[in-house]
């Protein structure tokens, strides 16, 4: 699937008037002739609703199953809650021999692990795995943030902090893992907020 990219910067709206044109010197009598045909006008967007999540944790620290995600939020600009990851499009965990915890829908819905009382998380099993959610019926949208609860760095019961995983975060038009997305940063791991900025526009295909 091919897909056109215009970004945001390029496809800002179309001033109108001569004054943001043209030097006056060289203005018609009628300043419309100077606006060029805005054929961007007709063209359709994809939606971003896809959140990927990418375990960067290593390896090498054997017998530990990666990050620990508990639950995937989004907020609109105003940082009123939008809600809480409904879908999981793509679950793909590294070192299974390890993992215990591999249902990915432990990953929907508010969070519920109350720092590692071992449930109500999904482990993506260290670098290389990773899980692709959705909002449901609630897109993406500039200015957004979105919030990753990686089980970590939290007093556990009896004893002992829960160990930082590291994360990175990506958003796309499509659930397609190999498909384009994204970036929008990383985290050490624990309760990570990513700002979504502006993301760049997708045309969608006739
Ligand atoms: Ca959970
Ligand atoms: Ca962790």
């Amino acid at each position: 699937m091919r897909h056109l990219y215009l970004w945001a910067t390029l496809a800002g709206p179309v001033l109108g008037g001569c004054e943001y044109l043209c030097d006056c010197d060289d203005c018609s009598s009628d300043p419309d002739t100077s606006v060029p045909d805005d054929e961007g006008d007709d063209l359709e967007y994809l939606d971003y609703r896809y959140v990927r999540i990418d375990d960067l944790s290593d390896d090498e620290r054997e017998g530990t199953p990666g990050a620990e995600i508990d639950a995937v939020e989004l907020r609109s600009s105003t940082g009123s809650p939008k809600g809480y990851a409904v879908n999981v499009h793509a679950y793909a965990p590294m070192n299974e021999d390890i993992n215990e915890h591999m249902d990915s829908y432990e990953a929907v819905g508010p969070p519920s692990s109350e720092c590692y009382n071992d449930r109500g998380f999904v482990n993506l099993g260290g670098f290389g795995g990773y899980i692709i959610l959705d909002f449901g019926t609630h897109i993406i949208e500039d200015n957004d943030t979105i919030i990753v609860y990686e089980v970590g760095g939290c007093e556990v019961d009896g004893g002992g902090m829960t160990l930082l995983d590291p994360i990175a975060v990506s958003v796309s038009t499509q659930a397609d893992p190999g498909g384009p997305r994204t970036e929008l940063g990383f985290c050490a791991g624990g309760t990570c907020t990513f700002p979504v900025g502006t993301l760049p526009l997708i045309v969608a295909e006739d």
